[in-house]
């Protein structure tokens, strides 16, 4: 499996949380974690729990995402995964199995209700998730309940759709030419928990509404663009 597959763990300041995250993982796959920036020796901690790390040195979630994918060659299928413990390992054969089978070039891991601890995601966030997940999925062809952050994908299909934003706009654009350069995107429900560590994103309302705000002008830009 080493050889197939490759997770990959955006991580900014993330030192409190990466000893949670990496708990469970599985002995037999690669896993990068992608630091730009941090100050609190995240690049370090990860280096001592024994998994590989890539400094990108431009700033942004979506420069960290698309270093990791490069970093995760040979590996044919690569999965995002946060470094805050709030994804579950167990999940990982259910997100990756129908990219691995040739199933499907993209599956999305949706955080759905049910698999929700409380508390895990405020529920302004929880709508914004639905209505942006629901709205990709009309613009790609797919229904989508989410636009989660536990993702697998060939990485091949992955970097042709030659994704330009290397922000919080990441994710959301990766659905939305997937979409339109025909992969096959699915779904499958993972749980999600309470982070570990300190919140970047959701926890906090100027980068919440940073990247939101974000999302929306990906969207737009999207629709708005001649294919
Ligand atoms: N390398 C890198 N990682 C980032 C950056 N921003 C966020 N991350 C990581 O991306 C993942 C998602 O960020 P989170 O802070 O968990 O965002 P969220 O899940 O929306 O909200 P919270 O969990 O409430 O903070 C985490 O592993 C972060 O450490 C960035 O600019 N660079
Ligand atoms: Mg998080």
């Amino acid at each position: 499996m080493r050889q197939r597959l490759c997770v990959v763990m955006p991580a900014l300041d993330e030192a409190e949380a990466l000893p949670t995250a990496l708990a469970g993982r599985p002995e037999d796959v690669r896993i990068v974690v992608v630091d730009n920036g941090s100050a609190d020796g995240t690049a370090e901690v990860a280096r001592g729990l024994g998994v590989d790390v890539v400094t990108e040195p431009r700033q942004g979630f979506g420069a960290a995402c698309r270093a990791g994918l490069e970093a995760a060659a040979p590996a044919e299928v690569v999965v995002f995964m946060d470094a805050d413990g709030s994804l579950d390992w167990a999940d990982l054969p259910a997100v990756t199995r129908p990219v691995l089978a040739g199933e499907a070039d993209l599956v999305l891991g949706a955080r759905v209700v049910a698999r929700r601890e409380p508390g895990a995601m405020d529920w302004h966030v929880a709508v914004a998730n639905r209505t942006l997940g629901a709205l990709c999925g009309l613009l790609a062809g797919v229904p989508l309940r989410d636009l989660g952050p536990f993702r697998a994908g060939r990485r091949d299909a992955l970097l042709a759709l030659d994704l330009r934003d290397r922000t919080y706009g990441w994710p959301l654009e990766m659905v939305l030419r997937a979409g339109r350069a025909g992969l096959r995107v699915a779904e499958v429900p993972v749980a999600y928990r309470l982070r570990a560590g300190t919140s970047k994103v959701t926890g906090r309302p100027w980068p919440t509404a940073k990247a939101a705000a974000r999302m929306v002008w990906v969207l737009v830009r999207h629709a708005t663009a001649r294919p």
